[in-house]
């Protein structure tokens, strides 16, 4: 069984299409999103067209869920919320559940299984993202069963073995960097404009993790970010580089 995994699309349609487009050259029973799948100065409408269209399995991020609790009042906030009227994006968002789990083997959540707001495999303390400890991340995970936890909101792609578990983080579709204030603060990043996601294989035990970067027309992206007064999204969107 192989499964795709995206996550933190951020309205980014130009990414998404060429990724679906990968996808769709490969032998893939299923796609999963983990979220951060609408809000961006970017192609909000677009996006959710493209995901229905595909009938991908998304979960709520935290800037979904804050698109339904209206809570980022900002210029952009305002942009994402007039693109998506009368879509009807806001009743599907309003559907998505926190985390999900495939065959028992696989959770999805979008930060930590417990907080949506949290990384779960990078420390920030230093301005600069480091991996959790081993221990940590396994205090952290002891309730879950699942051998395999696919997180993503960190935009930073990897494989983070804890224990007996593998922790899989798909990079970002549509961000491949940015800065955050909270906790202290930080800057993450892919470091390449290219669109990220993974393939899992699994026969009963896990086989493989592929790791992929696809090249899109990020200079589209980049100039709808600027048009919308985003000059900062049009940077890591162009780089890769926060
Ligand atoms: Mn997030």
């Amino acid at each position: 069984m192989k499964i795709a995994v995206i996550s933190d699309i951020h309205a980014n349609s130009w990414a998404l299409q060429a990724v679906l487009e990968d996808i769709g050259n490969r032998d893939i029973s299923q796609t999963y999103d983990l979220g951060d799948t609408l809000y961006g100065p970017l192609d909000p409408a677009g996006t959710y067209r493209l995901l229905q269209k595909k009938q991908i399995q998304s979960i709520k991020g935290n800037q979904d869920r804050f698109i339904l609790e209206n809570k980022i009042p900002s210029l952009t906030f305002d942009y994402v919320i007039k693109s998506l009227r009368g879509t009807g994006a806001i009743q599907w968002l309003q559907t998505l559940p926190f985390s999900r789990t495939i065959e028992g083997r696989i959770l999805l959540c979008h930060g930590t299984p417990e907080n949506d707001s949290e990384y779960l495999l990078e420390n920030v303390k230093s301005g600069y993202f480091t991996y959790e400890k081993s221990a940590v991340l396994e205090a952290k995970l002891d309730a879950h069963p699942q051998d395999i936890i696919c997180c993503g909101h960190s935009h930073v792609p990897g494989v983070v073995r804890a224990g007996r578990k593998t922790l899989i983080n798909p990079g970002s579709i549509g961000l491949p960097a940015f800065d955050d204030e909270s906790p202290v603060y930080h800057q993450m990043e892919s470091g390449s404009p290219m669109a990220r996601y993974c393939i899992i294989t699994f026969n009963g035990d896990l086989k493989s993790v592929d790791m992929i970067a696809v090249a899109y027309d990020a200079e589209a992206a980049a100039a709808c970010a600027e048009k919308n007064k985003r000059t900062d999204w049009a940077n890591w969107i162009r780089t890769g580089r926060a």
